[in-house]
Formats: structure tokens, C-alpha cells, sequence
């Protein structure tokens, strides 16, 4: 739980953080009755919970008087908002074809996001190329944190990208890692190798932790705290926004249709916007 487990402590030893006032008469020992500092402690206390997801409660306390409630705290051990993903396409005849949409990556941002992941430490996230592969190839990524890319193959791999606001072109290299990506804003990296087409990872870089990536069901779930969110969907194929409250105690059910907009084999260009010199494995792209 790490900082979880870091957040929940003090509410036990909650008399170090109150004032002492002074006692009636000599013969009582001290009181520790401020009301104020016990009620802003479980309330920050609250925020932080809601900030790291956890579920934060105030019923181990030595306090000597009744603990005001904490402020409301995740109160979702299941999946908070969940539900099952399809592609959705017109066929020729009219008829609607339905298909469970796998390799979506939906992300629930807090509309107070700005606030909340600011406080969030960056973090260092590796992708490796093995096989001619990135590993993983979803990736979800906060702003702040900086990805990098290994290379345990005994050959060289190219990693580049031609994504709007995340241009970069690492260069070629037989051993990773390779120069740092800092990410400094929202969006999706798409991340090709200059040299072996079918190399590709998607990193979709949005301020929250509350992530899922569809497997070949199309079912998601993600966790998160009561508050108001928005959902965004992401695959080649397509994507989907929608704002999301997630009450106190509810779960959301959401099934969520995508358009399809993306065809199925459409190439991607190498790093010069040109198509690769020799066609090989031809990948969804
Ligand atoms: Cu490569």
C-alpha cells in the first residue's frame, strides 16, 4: 500500500497533532481536546485518502473524545466504474456490427486533477524492446513522469515518435537505455522503430492513476474515488469521452461504444514520413 499505509497512520496517534490546552486545575491530567486540529487532521487526512484511492477510516484512535468523521474517503472496494467495451461499425447493407473491442485504454481523470496528481512523486517507467516488441505496449503515464526505453535484444532498435506535441527520435542503440522522455502533458505517444516496422507501444499520458487496458472481452473496470471524473477511451480503432460521477457508496455501470474511425490495417510512416523500405510482418496499426 506503500503511502497508503503512510496516510493512515497518524490518525492512530492523533494526540501528537492536537494542542495541548491547559488544564482546569492542577489536580486533571492534560486534556487534549482541540477539536479544530482533529477535525482538519481527518479531513486532510480524507483529501489525501481520496488522492491515493485508499480507503481511510478513524476507528482506532486514542483520542479521549469522540473524533469527528472523517471527510468522505473511497468507499469502493470493487471496481468503481466498470463495464463492457464494443466496436461499433455500419456494414453495407446498414445492418450495425457489434465486436468486443480489446486494446482500449480508458483513463478516469478527476476533474480536479491538477490539484490532486501534483502531488504525485514522477516516476520512471521502462519499456523494453524484446523480439522485436516493446514491452508492454499499452502504457499509461502520468505528466511528470519519464519513460525509458531498454533494449534486451542483441541488435539494434530506433525508437521514435511522430505524435502531435511528442515528437522525439531517440536515435539507434544495441543497449538501453536510451535518452530519457519526459512527459510534460497530456496526450497519446504513438512509438514506432525506425528500423522494424513492426515495432509499436501506445502511451497515453493523462493526470491520474485510475487506468485499464481492454483484454479480448472488451470488459474494463477501474477503481476510484466518489467525485467527478472524465472517462476517456483510447484505441487505434477509435475513441470515446464522457464525464462520469461516481457517487459515495454506487458503483457506475457503463457500457461504452466506440466508432470505428480507424481502419484495421492502416500502415504507419518511419521516422522520415516515408513508408518503410521493406514491407515485413504487417501489423494492426
Ligand atoms: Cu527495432
Amino acid at each position: 500500500m506503500g503511502p497508503v499505509g503512510q496516510v493512515g497512520q497518524p490518525l492512530r496517534t492523533g494526540r501528537d497533532f492536537s494542542f495541548r490546552t491547559a488544564p482546569k486545575n492542577h489536580d486533571e491530567p492534560p486534556a487534549y481536546t482541540s477539536q479544530w486540529s482533529y477535525r482538519s487532521y481527518a479531513a486532510a487526512a480524507g483529501m489525501a485518502a481520496v488522492i491515493f484511492g485508499a480507503v481511510a477510516t478513524a476507528t482506532e484512535t486514542t483520542a479521549p473524545e469522540p473524533i469527528p468523521a472523517a471527510a468522505p474517503a473511497a468507499t469502493h472496494a470493487a471496481p468503481a466504474v466498470h463495464g463492457a467495451v464494443q466496436f461499433v461499425k455500419k456494414g453495407l447493407t446498414g445492418r450495425i456490427k457489434r465486436v468486443a473491442a480489446e486494446d482500449v485504454v480508458i483513463t478516469l481523470t478527476p476533474v480536479t486533477a491538477e490539484r490532486t496528481t501534483a502531488l504525485l512523486p514522477p516516476r520512471t517507467i521502462e519499456i523494453d524492446m524484446v523480439d522485436k516488441r516493446f514491452v508492454p505496449r499499452y502504457v499509461t503515464a502520468r505528466p511528470g513522469d519519464v519513460l525509458r526505453f531498454m533494449n534486451s535484444d542483441d541488435f539494434r532498435h530506433n525508437v521514435f515518435s511522430l505524435s502531435a506535441n511528442y515528437e522525439f527520435d531517440l536515435g539507434a542503440y544495441r543497449t538501453g537505455p536510451g535518452p530519457p522522455v519526459t512527459l510534460d502533458r497530456p496526450g497519446v505517444i504513438k512509438v514506432y522503430c525506425n528500423i522494424h516496422q513492426e515495432m509499436a507501444c501506445f502511451v497515453v499520458v493523462a493526470p491520474t492513476d485510475s487506468t485499464a487496458v481492454t483484454g479480448s472481452n472488451g470488459v474494463y473496470g477501474i477503481t476510484a474515488a466518489p467525485g467527478q471524473y472524465v472517462l476517456k477511451a483510447w484505441s487505434l480503432r477509435g475513441e470515446y469521452e464522457q464525464e462520469v460521477a461516481i457517487p459515495d457508496t454506487d458503483d457506475v455501470l457503463l457500457d461504452i461504444d466506440i466508432a470505428i474511425t480507424g481502419g484495421r490495417s492502416k500502415q504507419h510512416k518511419n521516422k522520415h514520413g516515408k513508408l518503410y523500405p521493406l514491407s515485413g510482418d504487417q501489423e494492426e496499426y
